[in-house]
């Protein structure tokens, strides 16, 4: 049976009308390498993105999960390792929530790491000329909070066990710097490839490939 995945992007936050993350995802084919692409916008809302993807995770059954959002400053496509049990806002989230050092799931891991292809995706992205990073921090807010969450549905939920999850970070896009002087940004065209080399090398490689890409500091 052809493979399902649901990609996610995020609706606009922090004063800006787009979100590069949703953008790009609306841009990808409706099937990656075979497998069907479901394409859903979560808000940047904490709780509430949580409960919008499980009720699709729900649904769809889908193989892979891959949630995507805007990290502006970042100059590559960058694939996150790692999720952590914490919410600390550094601006409201698009409902006015501010959790501070806040846990996730008060019965869940400190951490989990993602079982996606990581550095696969990233030789993927830069074969093709596209920068692309590993990534050791999604951050504490909305963002790791979807990871994290997603994370701890695969591992205490029976019905999603059989999921691979995971996030990935993305530049802003160049109409979103036209006004901010010295911030990196890919073209909306540029992310969404971004994306669907990921997903190719998602499906390509069911084990990670070994390769030093690790960061110092
Ligand atoms: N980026 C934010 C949340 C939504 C988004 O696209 C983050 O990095 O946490």
């Amino acid at each position: 049976m052809d493979k399902k995945i649901i990609i996610t992007g995020f609706d606009p936050f922090g004063g800006e009308k787009i979100n590069p993350s949703y953008e790009a995802v609306k841009m990808l084919p409706e099937t990656i390498s075979g497998a069907t692409i479901f394409k859903i916008e979560l808000p940047t809302v904490f709780g509430k993105s949580i409960d919008a993807l499980k009720k699709a995770m729900a649904e769809i059954k889908p193989d892979y999960v891959v949630c995507v959002g805007q990290s502006g400053g970042r100059f590559e496509i960058t694939p996150e390792r790692v999720a952590i049990n914490v919410s600390d806002a550094r601006i409201p989230d698009n409902e006015g929530q501010s959790p501070i050092d806040e846990p996730i799931f008060a019965d869940g891991e400190n951490a989990y790491f993602t079982k996606l292809p990581i550095k696969a995706m990233v030789k993927a992205l830069k074969e093709n000329n596209i920068p692309g990073a590993v990534s050791n921090t999604a951050g504490t807010y909305v963002c790791n909070h979807i990871m994290y969450g997603l994370l701890y549905l695969i591992n205490t939920y029976e019905e999603f066990k059989d999921i691979k999850g995971g996030f990935i970070h993305v530049p802003y896009c160049t109409e979103q710097v036209i006004d901010k002087r010295n911030e990196p940004s890919l073209t909306r065209e540029q992310i969404s490839k971004g994306l669907e080399i990921c997903i190719e090398a998602l499906i390509n490689n069911t084990e990670d490939i070994k390769e030093q890409n690790g960061a110092i500091c």
